[in-house]
């Protein structure tokens, strides 16, 4: 074989190679025109080679308006998109490894969205120049929706989906910290369910569930501030974090909670308390004094819930002012 044949025939299988390459992949070339588009990239895209091959459409596989891909931003060296441009995404130390990303794509010729995992590499020739990039994708789909799974079970409660007692925790604190940075108010309310054994016990723990399902989504409906954090507390009892919240304020949505629980008009009569299921509301606010914790804030939200009950149910006490007892 003469060193030409032998250098066609090499040619000729490296392009093979790369056609049936089980790992999806594209070409660009210098001038970013797509010059190879394998098999497994057009089961992964629903976008035939011979659509794209020597176009600079290779975009239209994944997204439903121009943008460039990953390839795209290597053969351009402006790495500093891809924060605007993906999800996540990694920069090798060493730039000959070029650039690692991932994103939600729309993948309008496959119809259905995927998380793509993705690799482009640069090619040069001897003399250094760059002549292509070569661009794999991996399909992360299922794990990234086992993640996103997992991530959600870990700080939503099971039984109503709001915040579970756990990130309430977490945003109580780093709500608090913020507020004592700032010097502005934050305030808490604690929303009990009255008599809540009798109606588990008159109408049953089933019904008892769904009464808890309902009044966590009245409540949650009622903090309308993005930053307001509705989760439950633990059994019958749901808590509202309002951030940038003084008194007044907290009492407005507390009196609007009360409110749209009792409007919900769920029957409580069987039980001989009252027509319908109703909320006791503690609220209090402060401005966080340094040296101090939430717990304050929580305990004078407990005892106004408390000073609630205690006169009567179905209505909102608020600790004006609330002693902080214990500094840290
Ligand atoms: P009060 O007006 O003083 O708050 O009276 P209460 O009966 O609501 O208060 P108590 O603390 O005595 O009862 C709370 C009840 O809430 C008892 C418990 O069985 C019920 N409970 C707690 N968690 C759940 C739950 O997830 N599902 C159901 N169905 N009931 C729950
Ligand atoms: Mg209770
Ligand atoms: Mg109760």
């Amino acid at each position: 074989m003469t060193p030409k044949r032998h250098q066609d025939s090499s040619h000729a299988f490296a392009v093979r190679l790369m056609e049936h390459l089980v790992v999806p992949t594209f070409v660009l070339d210098a001038q970013r025109r797509v010059i190879i588009w394998n098999k497994a990239c057009e089961r992964l895209t629903g976008v035939l080679g011979a659509e794209v091959l020597g176009t600079l459409d290779h975009w239209r596989a994944f997204y439903d308006a121009p943008r460039h891909c990953l390839a795209d931003i290597l053969a351009l060296g402006q790495s500093t998109d891809l924060s605007e441009l993906y999800h996540a995404h990694t920069v090798h130390d060493d730039s000959s490894l070029g650039l690692r990303a991932e994103n939600w794509c729309v993948m309008p010729c496959a119809g259905k969205r995927l998380y793509l995992a993705v690799d482009a590499g640069p090619i040069f020739d001897e003399e250094g120049t760059l002549v292509a990039v070569v661009e794999t994708l991996r399909d992360m789909t299922e794990q990234k929706m086992a993640q996103m799974a997992l991530q959600s079970l870990a700080i939503k409660d099971g039984l109503t989906g709001i915040a579970n007692r756990r990130s309430f925790d977490d945003t109580l604190e780093a709500e608090w910290l913020r507020a004592q940075r700032e010097q502005v108010s934050l305030s808490l309310l604690i929303a009990d369910v009255d008599h809540f054994k009798l109606y588990n016990d008159t109408y049953g723990h089933l019904r008892g569930d769904a009464c808890l399902k309902a009044v966590a989504a009245a409540i949650d409906a009622q903090a309308l501030r993005p930053a307001d954090l509705t989760a439950r507390y633990g059994g019958e009892e749901f808590v509202v974090i309002m951030p940038t919240t003084d008194a007044d304020g907290a009492n407005e949505v507390a009196e609007r909670i009360r409110s749209a629980v009792s409007a919900l008009g769920i029957p409580h009569g069987g039980s001989g308390c009252g027509p319908s299921v109703t909320l006791s509301i503690g609220v209090a606010s402060t401005i966080p004094a340094l040296g101090h914790t939430p717990d304050g804030l929580i305990a004078a939200a407990d005892r106004a819930l408390y000073a609630a009950k205690c006169s009567g149910r179905n209505r909102v006490v608020s600790a004006e002012t609330i002693p902080m007892d214990r500094p840290k």
